[in-house]
């Protein structure tokens, strides 16, 4: 297979108007019946119809009921004697496959005796021939017959319209979905399943029908996915207008999926980790997840399914918008300003570590990439997250009724259509003609065409006399993949000043400075929005006495890096002041990243070291003891930067020393701040009764940062007493997230009782694969000790419950161990990275997309000093000349050894 570039999209020669499917299910050989009505598409010249098709046995071809003649050419299956002329013909294609045999999880396949269905990409094409493309839209209708002891819960895409009994114990079931629809949001599931069920009235006054499908044993874990799904379609009703258009909708959870959960119309399936949570099995962390992602799946189904994207470049089109929506909605049931700037912060946290680093590798692509060899590579931190920002972008620049504006006026033009990512931002702009984003429309699509992160550097000046500060930014790009240079992006960049007491100041533009003046008597605003879209630009505010301390980037305008050279004594103003949390919290970061960098760039030795000075460390306690800040915001400043974040700062990396520093900052947080570690304990251990909601998490997760950081202290002082009472709560928590963070407390300071407290856990929780998920996460993710973590890794792996090929619990152990726990696998003896290649050869016979997604662990190698660097280009070769690798890996690596 060949690279797919943007530029060659043509549309379809063929239409499909209406498909209709019929399975006989059967694990070893289910066969397969489309009849499809197809026609010639007018606007496109003559030529043969080509239709996709992936390891399916064609048995028969008709058309209009008569035997044809075909060709079988690569994956294509070409018909080039098709009747002339614009009317409709039949097509009937009868293909048998093997799900029982299917362990990519794309296509048909069977986890633990169902059947599930996986289409997005181009899963459609390994369950019948067709043009599996997304701007091909038709009507589905649907037949399951399957042997009714073993598959007695039949469904599929829209309406239930019939179902009945069929001779030697079989039954079926007819769906029609009433919504046309591209082949990769078909799905089917047949299986031994109980649903939860909710009627709900809409604001339209429509009923509907809501059940959420899960093994018979899980339906207690089902109440809070329900809850969140039904917080959506409210949401979705009074933020956009946007309500159910199905009479039924159904989640269906399995556990054997290669990614988190999937928006197939009317019937999502999801990764059981994403709906599955009781408080015994679950953590707060987990209850967040389900109420995004339940969300995010149900906003798809106006962002995606309504209006679908025209090609797979366009996949940010509903990814990008889907996740600032899920974010919004995120934070809208976050509740007070401060849970969400939390989830804010959160957000930002994903997309600095993982996408920046994206960005600067050489997997870098534009959020509509140019090219792909296998698309399920390109669904990445860029398409989504950075994807989400480039949204969150226009809505700042056009303000939220604009945007409401927008979205209505993109759903009036569009809904229907497969579309552009163009499309969508014209309509945005369109609806808000005065907007800057109108504005400078062409310049903005830069975000879309243009990989990278901009860095925005930023100079003042102060003239007493003229009492004016002076601001002056500067963006530039540095070159990706393909893209050596990159013209000046649209950049918002929030602003607002302080004095030296952290009181705000009001921010006047001055008049001259090509800006609107100042109506007088109008009191001038503490926040401005900076529009930056020159490579150089400069802003002038008056009427200062003294030079400001500016806080930049509030709550995180845009996707950029900030240079800016702030002392120290303006960063502890804004950590005790700045009335925006994120900028608060950054410069927490900022100090802490600036004292890990210098003491990482040093020769001084990391054991034991005082990498925190007194003032930082001052101004975190004040943090901690705060009377008025959140729990849950406090425990993000306390929040040591990640490893890989250190990392990317630096230009060569030893990946041991960025750990040993790290550590040794945690060791001085947890001795120097021992009382107060001690008053958070106390203050935040109880709750009372398990609630998901963002306040008593909030004071879980600080409780159990003290937790953590007393029993890391203990390590150092010998003491036995908060070992003991850890121990003590891994045994008696009364719900998961609190006996989770007693446990990992102990994993993670490395004490003797991590050992037994982790065989109490799995004894407990033997039969519950979420929570054995957890287990081995949380041991493949420890701290390294001596090199303890690879033997023990290699050791699990022969753990009776381990299984390489459940996507979810290959990622709780390998991935853990490779994709995020730097400091045990970059070794220098190169076993990390050995185990790595086995691992990722081992997969891609198994499952392609989950292995390309491990092989990615070591795509930033180029940045790692020796001896980590040759090892680790040695690792990837040894990958890469394996002859039969699939695309999916194959790309991954051609790229990395690039
Ligand atoms: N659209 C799916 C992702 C499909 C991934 C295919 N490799 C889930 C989501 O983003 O909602
Ligand atoms: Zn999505």
């Amino acid at each position: 297979t060949s690279v797919i570039r943007r530029e060659d999209y043509a549309p379809p020669a063929y239409l499909i108007d209406t498909v209709d499917l019929c399975f006989d299910l059967d694990p070893a050989k289910t066969r397969v019946l489309n009849r499809m009505r197809v026609r010639r598409n007018p606007d496109v010249p003559a030529q043969p119809l080509r239709l996709d098709g992936e390891e399916l046995n064609l048995a028969r071809v008709l058309v209009n009921g008569a035997g044809t003649s075909f060709k079988l050419e690569g994956n294509q299956l070409v018909l080039e004697s098709l009747p002339e002329g614009p009317e409709p013909f039949e097509l009937e294609i009868f293909t048998t496959c093997a799900p029982a045999k299917n362990t990519q999880l794309s296509g048909l396949y069977v986890s633990e005796g169902t059947f599930f269905t996986q289409c997005e990409a181009e899963g459609f094409r390994r369950i019948t021939y067709f043009l599996d493309r997304p701007d091909v839209m038709a009507s589905y209708t649907v037949t399951l017959r399957a042997d009714r002891a073993q598959y007695p819960v039949l469904l599929s895409n829209g309406n239930l319209v019939e179902q009945g009994e069929l001779e030697g114990g079989r039954h079926f079931a007819r769906w029609v979905d009433p919504h046309r629809k591209p082949c990769y949001l078909f799905a089917l599931v047949a299986g031994k399943l109980v649903a939860r069920e909710q009627r709900i009235v809409s604001r339209l006054g429509k009923e509907h029908l809501l059940q959420i499908y899960v093994r018979a044993g899980d339906l207690d874990k089902t109440e809070h996915a329900m809850n969140s799904l039904m917080a959506a379609i409210a949401w979705d009703e009074v933020r956009f207008g946007l309500s159910l258009d199905l009479e039924r909708f159904m989640i269906v959870a399995t556990s054997d999926f290669n990614m988190g959960a999937m928006e197939n119309k009317g019937l999502n399936i999801f990764n059981t980790k994403y709906v599955l949570a009781n408080p015994a099995t679950a953590t707060d962390t987990d209850y967040a997840h389900i109420e995004s992602v339940v969300a995010h799946e149900y906003f798809h189904n106006w962002t995606g399914n309504r209006v679908t994207c025209r090609d797979w470049f366009q996949l940010s089109l509903k990814e990008g918008l889907t996740v600032y929506r899920d974010q919004e909605f995120s934070q809208d049931m976050a509740g007070s300003p401060s849970a969400r700037a939390v989830r804010r912060i959160e957000d930002v946290r994903v997309l600095r570590t993982l996408q920046f680093a994206e960005d600067s590798g050489p997997m870098a692509h534009p959020v509509r990439p140019d090219q792909y060899l296998e698309i399920n590579n390109f669904y990445t931190v860029t398409v989504y997250e950075k994807g989400a920002e480039l949204v969150r972008m226009m809505h700042t620049l056009v303000g939220t009724e604009g945007f409401a504006a927008g979205m209505k006026l993109y759903f009036e033009r569009h809904d229907g259509q497969a579309v552009t990512v163009d499309d969508f931002a014209a309509a945005i702009a369109d609806a808000n003609p005065d907007s800057e984003l109108a504005r400078r429309l062409p310049q903005f699509m830069r975000w879309y065409s243009q990989a990278g992160t901009p860095h925005v550097s930023a100079e003042t000046h102060f003239d007493p006399a003229a009492r004016r500060w002076t601001l002056k930014l500067s963006q530039s790009c540095p070159p990706t993949p393909g893209q050596p240079h990159k013209e000046p992006f649209v950049i918002p960049v929030r602003l607002a000043l302080f004095d030296r007491d952290g009181q705000p100041l009001p921010l006047r533009v001055s008049a001259d400075a090509g800006a609107a003046a100042e109506t007088t008597g109008e009191a001038a605003p503490l926040e401005r929005l900076l529009v930056l879209t020159e490579r150089e630009q400069t802003f002038h505010f008056d009427g200062l006495d003294a030079p400001p301390v500016p806080s930049l980037l509030r709550g995180f305008s845009a996707p950029i890096v900030l240079d800016f050279d702030y002392t120290d004594e303006e960063l502890l103003i804004l950590l005790a002041h700045d009335s925006d949390p994120f900028n608060r919290w950054e410069a927490a970061q900022r100090l802490v990243t600036r004292r890990a960098l210098d003491f990482i760039r040093s020769d001084a030795e990391a054991k034991d070291a005082k990498v925190l000075d007194p003032a930082t460390l001052e101004a975190l306690r004040s943090v901690l003891r705060h009377p008025a800040l959140d729990a849950a915001f406090k425990e993000l400043v306390l929040t040591l930067p990640a490893e890989t974040w250190l990392a990317e700062q630096l230009d060569v990396v030893d990946p041991q020393r960025v750990h040993a520093v790290r550590e040794a900052m945690r060791e001085q947080l947890a001795l120097d701040l021992h009382h107060d570690w001690v008053w958070a304990w106390e203050q935040h251990r109880d709750n009372g009764a398990y609630r998901p909601d963002a306040r008593s998490a909030g004071r879980r997760a600080l409780a159990g940062m003290a937790l953590t950081m007393l029993c890391v202290a203990a390590r150092e002082t010998g003491d036995v007493v908060w070992p003991g009472k850890t121990y003590q709560r891994v045994k008696d928590a009364t719900n998961m997230t609190d006996r989770f963070h007693a446990l990992s407390a102990l994993v993670t300071a490395g004490h003797a009782l991590a050992e037994p407290a982790l065989q109490h856990f799995y004894a407990m929780f033997r039969h519950e694969p979420l929570v054995i998920d957890k287990w081995f996460a949380l041991q493949a993710g420890a701290p390294d000790r001596g090199g303890d973590v690879l033997p023990l890794v290699r050791q699990l792996m022969q753990h009776p419950d381990f299984n390489l090929r459940n996507p979810n619990r290959a990622r709780s152990l390998i991935f853990s161990y490779c994709n995020a726990n730097p400091g045990a696998f970059h070794r220098a003896d190169a076993a990390g990275y050995v185990f790595w290649s086995e691992r990722v050869l081992e997969l891609d016979a198994i499952n392609p997309q989950v292995a390309a997604r491990l092989a990615r662990a070591l795509e930033r190698w180029k940045k790692l000093a020796e001896p980590w660097r040759s090892a680790a280009r040695e690792a990837i070769a040894r990958v890469a000349a394996k002859p039969d690798l699939s695309n999916d890996v194959r790309e991954v690596v051609t790229r990395a050894l690039a």
